[in-house]
C-alpha cells in the first residue's frame, strides 16, 4: 500500500506540477505588466499612501488623491492631523525612515519629516523643510502633538532610534490664531475621548474635531483639540457631543488661548 501511495503522490505531483508552475508563470507576467504600466505612464507606485478625499466629479463620486511623493521617499513611522498654522484647514505632520527592514533591503533613510499643507478640499501640498522648520533625520518613530507652552498653539514631538528627542515649538503666525480645547469628562473617560468637538466661528465657518485616544508608534498626543482662525473670524461658541451622547454648548468670550470643557457646563 506504502508503494501504491507513493506512486499516486508521483502521479499527483506530476498533474499539480505543470499548472502550478503555469499559474505562478501567469502571477508574475501579471506582476510585470503592472509594473510596466506604472512605469510607462509614470504612475504613484503600489507603495503610495493615498490621504484626502473630495466630491468633485459629475458623479458626485469621492477621489481619493496621493500624498505628495516626497512624503512618500521613506516609510512613515508617525504622524499627526490638525490645522498647524491656523489658516482653518488641516495639515498633516510625518516623520519618516525605517533602519528595521531585513540587510538585503538595506536602510529606508531618504526623509526629513515632512509638513504637508491642506487645502481645505482634500489636497495636500508638501512644505519645504526650509519654510517648516522640520528637520528630523535618522530613524524617526513617534510624532506627538501638545501644546508644549500654553499658547494655544499645537507643538509637536519626535522621537527616534538611537536618537535624541527632537521639540519643535510652533510659532504664531501674524493674523492667524489658534484655540486649544481639552475637555474633562465623566469618571472613567476624564479626557473625553470619543468626544466630538465642534467650533463655531464669526464669519459663518465650523470646525470640528474628535478627541481621541493612541497616535502612532508607541506615543501618544496630548487628549486636546487644535481650532485655528483668522483675526476676522473668532470664534463665538463651541459644541460638544460627549462620548455619553448628551451635547453641551459653550459661549467663547474674547480670544483665550484654551479652554477647558465641563460635560455639565
Ligand atoms: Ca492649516
Ligand atoms: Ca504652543
Amino acid at each position: 500500500m506504502n508503494t501504491s501511495r507513493k506512486k499516486h503522490s508521483a502521479r499527483s505531483r506530476s498533474r499539480v506540477q505543470p499548472s502550478l508552475r503555469g499559474a505562478l508563470l501567469s502571477a508574475e507576467a501579471r506582476l510585470r505588466a503592472k509594473a510596466d504600466a506604472t512605469k510607462q505612464s509614470n504612475l504613484c507606485s503600489g507603495m503610495d499612501c493615498f490621504a484626502g478625499a473630495r466630491n468633485d466629479d459629475l458623479n458626485g463620486v469621492p477621489h481619493h488623491l496621493p500624498l505628495p511623493r516626497i512624503a512618500q521617499i521613506a516609510p512613515i513611522q508617525g504622524l499627526v492631523a490638525g490645522d498647524f498654522d491656523g489658516d482653518g484647514n488641516a495639515d498633516i505632520i510625518a516623520v519618516q525612515n525605517s533602519y528595521s527592514p531585513i540587510p538585503s533591503v538595506g536602510r529606508f533613510d531618504g526623509g526629513l519629516g515632512q509638513m504637508l499643507r491642506g487645502d481645505g478640499r482634500g489636497g495636500f501640498v508638501a512644505v519645504p523643510a526650509a519654510k517648516s522648520g522640520l528637520v528630523v533625520p535618522g530613524d524617526a518613530k513617534a510624532l506627538a502633538m501638545i501644546d508644549l507652552d500654553g499658547d494655544g498653539w499645537p507643538d509637536f514631538i519626535a522621537t527616534r532610534n538611537n536618537g535624541t528627542t527632537l521639540a519643535f515649538r510652533n510659532s504664531r503666525i501674524a493674523g492667524r490664531n489658534s484655540l486649544c480645547i481639552r475637555l474633562r469628562g465623566a469618571a472613567g473617560n476624564p479626557s473625553g475621548v470619543g468626544a466630538r468637538i465642534s467650533v463655531e466661528l464669526a464669519g459663518g465657518l465650523r470646525q470640528a474635531a474628535e478627541v481621541h485616544a493612541g497616535s502612532g508608534y508607541f506615543s501618544q498626543s496630548a487628549a486636546a483639540c487644535f481650532f485655528g482662525y483668522p483675526d476676522s473670524s473668532p470664534p463665538l461658541r463651541v459644541h460638544v457631543r460627549w462620548p455619553s451622547g448628551s451635547t453641551t454648548v459653550h459661549e467663547v468670550t474674547g480670544r483665550p488661548a484654551s479652554l477647558v470643557l465641563q460635560a455639565t457646563a
